[in-house]
């Protein structure tokens, strides 16, 4: 992509409306444009960002074997008064009434219409276990919208839903999903911590939530300083249940048996969430199949969240320095930044745009600086912008051929041939 041609509008003042570095960044590096309070546009490189999270989610819950699918953002009120949770779930809910007078409501969760699904399809224990998932947009009328995608009002969410005969099968799938979560958060850069947690507006009797920590997270977390030594393969449901982690009020640490030296306290982002709850919902939906020796259950369910849009903020709070964003490259909007400090001189040009279609051809998404802007200001846009690999076209290039490569997570440079570039960001 040529910058002089792409939607990359960065702003140099910092916006005052923005409290933390990620909702700073955010508008600064032309991710996201806010439209009214917790509502927001997706501009290029935020949705890039956006879709590479969601990929990474999607192939780890494929791996699994849980099943993708689309529900609407507009559900009927009447599932939600099957359930029970249209009374309940209080202002959060954005209610609408269509041209017949018949109630709707924009969806916060999906737990009713899914199981309305499955109740209509599934009859026999031969179907299951069954996990249906899909990654769409959630509203909620949050009192306090704030920090930006932190928390918003409309919010992209990866939401997935399990379908078991048997308490035990339940708790497998609970377990693997679980494990898959750890596998995604890790994918994309972060160390979540799975702390025990109440179950709230989705109701149940497990519920486990992925915090990361960040001095500027929502909740407060306690947990076990062993959580920091362990390794991504050491952290399986069984390891890292016997460990003491928990967020909220009702967790507080003189109710665990935890030496007090060995537990920490901190500031956590909840970047996802998910819950055991039986047949909370099956029940009254009518979600039953037929079992071996032919008697009719209601299944056994839980379902599991993933802040998409949330995410995009947390790795932002977790990696960016005083200059801009830091992107962990599996998550990254573009792996390249050319900069071509010579723009408008026909030597320069010839070889960052020979350079700029070999990186193409190679497959490596690239973003090429051919705008006739100060040095200043490409390099401060590239550090803003948090593109992992910085590869500069100057004075040098023309005279030697060779060109600065700059790491941008440790700023190590490096000059290196044209012709070795490709080699070295591989
Ligand atoms: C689990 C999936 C649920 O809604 N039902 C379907 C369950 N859980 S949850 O904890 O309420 O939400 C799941 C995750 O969504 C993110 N999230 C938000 N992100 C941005 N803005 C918000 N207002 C918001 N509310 C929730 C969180 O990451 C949460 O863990």
């Amino acid at each position: 992509m040529k910058l002089s041609h792409y939607f990359l509008p960065t702003l140099k003042e910092t916006p005052a409306e923005a409290q933390i570095a990620s909702h700073r960044l955010m508008l600064r590096a032309g991710l996201v444009n806010q439209e009214t309070s917790g509502i927001y546009t997706w501009l290029p490189l935020g949705l890039k960002v956006l879709e590479n999270i969601q990929k990474i989610v999607c192939e780890e819950q494929d791996r699994i074997g849980c099943h993708k699918v689309l529900m609407p953002t507009i559900q009927p009120a009447e599932l939600w008064k099957k359930s029970g949770r249209y009374e309940a779930y209080g202002k959060e809910m954005l209610r609408i009434t269509d041209r017949h007078d018949r109630e709707m409501l924009y969806g916060p969760t999906n737990e009713e219409v899914i199981t309305d699904v499955v109740a209509q399809y599934v009859k026999s224990y031969r179907a299951l276990p069954l996990v249906l998932y899909q990654i769409q947009w959630k509203f909620r009328d949050e009192i306090r919208p704030r920090f930006g995608v932190m928390r918003g009002r409309e919010f992209l969410m990866k939401d997935g839903y399990s379908f078991d005969l048997t308490v035990e099968s339940a708790t497998e799938t609970y377990k693997k999903i679980y494990e898959a979560y750890l596998r995604t958060f890790n994918r994309m850069g972060l160390t979540a911590i799975p702390v025990r947690a109440d179950t709230g507006a989705i109701g149940g009797n497990l519920s486990h939530e992925f915090q990361i920590v960040a001095p500027t997270g929502e909740s407060t977390i306690y947990y076990d300083v062993q959580f920091d030594t362990l390794t991504p393969e050491q952290m399986t449901f069984d390891r890292a249940s016997t460990l003491y982690a928990a967020a909220d009020e009702m967790h507080k640490p003189e109710d665990c048996s935890v030496p007090v030296g060995q537990l920490k306290e901190a500031r956590g982002i909840e970047i996802g969430h998910i819950f055991y709850f039986g047949t909370k919902y099956s029940e009254p939906l009518g979600a039953k199949v037929t079992t071996q020796d032919g008697k009719t259950i209601p299944l056994e369910m839980g379902s599991y969240g993933i802040g998409v849009s949330r995410l995009v903020g947390a790795i932002i709070e977790a990696s960016h320095d005083d200059k801009g964003i830091i992107w962990p490259e599996a998550v990254a909007p573009f792996k390249i930044g050319l900069i071509n400090l010579k723009a408008g001189d026909t030597k320069a040009d010839t070889l960052a745009e020979g350079l700029y279609t070999q990186l193409r051809t190679a497959g490596i998404d690239v973003l090429y600086d051919d705008r006739d802007e100060r040095a200043g200001t490409k390099f401060a846009d590239m550090d803003l912008i948090g593109l992992p690999w910085q590869v500069v076209i100057g004075n040098k290039t023309i005279d030697t051929g060779m060109v600065e490569i700059k790491y941008r997570k440790t700023g190590d440079k490096q000059d290196v041939s044209l012709d070795k570039v490709i080699e070295l960001v591989r």
